[in-house]
């Protein structure tokens, strides 16, 4: 059991928690929800013959089947936010009441509370990541929901006012035991404490360093968590995660909050109030109001076409890039 989480937070720039979610309870049905979601999915795109066939697949057989029928934007339909861009009344997001429960945990919420306080918030920065083994996707494949993510801060994925003034925490959750062989996070040591570095759209497309060859000379270390576990990540920690190279399914979910008051940095996505001294600012009750909330969002951004937007490279020169500070 951790005695100090905070000053291991702080010192580390990470902590990893054990044993705080019970698998029957608060992960399984996040589970079921993705299986439900599948099922859904193959009904609506899977001809009824081979629906026969198909439906009594496992979960890894069934997904596979899916992720090869050439979908249209399949990790949508398990995201558990809105799409980035090429938002439209139909854009589809997975928000269910496993999900709800699970950000709204208590069991999370107390560890939060350790480095945030007790005033917390929802933050509308979050992910689900179903990643199958690397051999079955694409070789050209480049994208971290459901491939290797690349290094990068998670203030960097935040607007302006979310840099400046957010005190953003990562809990990353793992629905299936991650390690290095099937592609868990790696963290640069106490990069924390470097501040935002520069982050500009690397070679493959996604979102990364500014010079982040620079990390070959740092010291990381692999972040693996078995199922049950929470890791918490500041938002300054450089870290990525590495391919599945298992034969496996790794599964995980990343949430994150923020101190009530502050911007949440995607705005207007939904951000509300989960941890409180006072309860009637508890205002949202229940995964309606939570779904109905990510509704009205989509609406606000249906005229613009995108959700939310970070400036890329996030500082105009070379001053903060990586290879300058270290
Ligand atoms: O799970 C992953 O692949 C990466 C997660 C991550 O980078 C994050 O949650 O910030």
């Amino acid at each position: 059991m951790i005695k100090n989480i905070k000053n291991l937070f702080d010192q580390q720039g990470f902590v990893r928690i054990k044993n705080v979610l019970n698998f029957r309870d608060d992960l399984k049905p996040v589970i079921n929800d993705i299986e439900f979601i599948m099922n859904r999915v193959m009904h609506n795109f899977v001809t009824s013959q081979k629906k026969k066939k198909i439906q009594n697949y496992d979960f890894k057989k069934k997904y596979t089947y899916l992720s090869k029928h050439k979908i249209p934007e399949l990790d949508q339909f398990f995201n558990i936010r809105l799409p980035q861009n090429n938002i439209n009344t139909n854009s589809d997001f997975f928000a269910s009441q496993s999900l709800f429960n699970l950000i709204t945990n208590k069991k999370i919420l107390k560890k939060i509370s350790k480095i945030l306080g007790c005033e917390i918030s929802s933050n509308p920065c979050q992910n689900s990541r179903i990643k199958q083994p690397e051999k079955f996707l694409k070789k050209d494949f480049n994208n971290g929901l459901v491939g290797k993510t690349p290094w990068h801060q998670d203030a960097g994925v935040l607007n302006i006012k979310g840099q400046k003034y957010t005190d953003l925490i990562t809990c990353w959750i793992p629905l299936t035991k991650t390690t290095v062989a099937n592609g868990c996070m790696l963290a640069v040591e106490k990069s924390h404490n470097l501040g935002l570095v520069n982050h500009h759209t690397g070679n493959n497309g996604q979102v990364e360093i500014k010079g982040k060859e620079a990390i070959d000379k740092m010291s990381t270390v692999p972040l693996e968590a078995n199922v049950g576990d929470i890791i918490l990540l500041n938002k300054h920690l450089i870290h990525c995660s590495l391919p599945n190279k298992s034969n496996n399914f790794r599964i995980s979910i990343d949430l994150r909050y923020n101190k009530s008051n502050q911007p949440s940095g995607r705005e207007p996505l939904p951000s509300f109030i989960v941890s409180s001294k006072n309860q009637k600012k508890i205002k949202v009750k229940n995964y309606k109001q939570w779904i109905a909330l990510w509704e009205k969002a989509k609406h606000k951004c249906l005229q613009r076409k995108w959700s939310y937007k970070y400036q890329l490279p996030t500082f105009k020169g070379k001053k903060r890039d990586l290879p300058n500070i270290v």
